[in-house]
């Protein structure tokens, strides 16, 4: 969202054939997936992701301010900003929620009601045991690629849905977009709480602002 320009295609890759015709053939599976465990009786753990709205009025607030109204690459920021009656009010913003001191950047995003804490891991899970975890995104439209530490982890829904078939195999991140998604995860190393694993939305801007839990193991 950071990166303008806003209203034309933004290289990223230049992919050029070099004409040289393969050789050997690809295996008709790449990866032999060991069936998923019964799911009875594991230890469930919800995490709800949320959004202080107000961070994401303040992140294009800056950029309409930098960039002016290419910022919005061709939407009418007039409409999304009174979409929902949320109007900006310069005069009030900072005390809504955030005390005298301003806007609280570090305390706008939360994974079940808190914050990031370095200190202060979330929960233990228990060395070499499944766990299924839960997480919603529902609340807001956003996407966060969410990922944790320490296990590759089989995904059980995505967003809702079943895996699609290049989903199913081991991943370190899911798809949350305003909906839940399930993983099956298993952690077989111990990790103290002075190096506590993490697991946090992938988006810079959502990691930073303390969507981010730590855990022991
Ligand atoms: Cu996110």
């Amino acid at each position: 969202m950071a990166v303008a320009p806003f209203d034309k295609a933004v290289p990223v890759l230049h992919i050029q054939p070099i004409g040289i015709p393969g050789s050997g053939t690809l295996p008709d599976t790449l990866a032999k997936m060991p069936a998923l465990p019964s799911l009875d009786g594991l230890t469930e753990r919800k995490l709800q992701l949320s959004m202080d709205p107000m961070l994401d009025m303040m992140g294009m607030q800056a950029l309409m301010k930098k960039y002016g109204n290419q910022a919005m690459g061709g939407m009418d920021h007039g409409d999304m900003m009174g979409h929902g009656g949320m109007k900006m009010d310069h005069g009030n913003m900072g005390h809504m929620q955030h005390g005298e001191g301003g806007f609280d950047f570090h305390n706008a995003n939360k994974i079940n009601g808190k914050a990031f804490d370095m200190n202060q891991p979330m929960f233990a899970a228990e060395k070499g045991k499944f766990e299924r975890w839960v997480i919603s995104g529902e609340g807001d439209m956003m996407l966060h690629p969410f990922h944790i530490h320490g296990t590759q982890f089989r995904i059980l829904r995505e967003n809702g849905q079943p895996p699609a078939a290049h989903r199913t195999g081991w991943k370190d991140t899911v798809r949350v977009e305003g909906g839940v998604s399930e993983v099956l995860v298993k952690f077989d190393h111990e990790a103290p709480k002075d190096q506590a694993y993490m697991a946090h939305c992938h988006l810079l801007e959502h990691e930073d602002t303390g969507m981010m839990l730590g855990f022991t193991v």
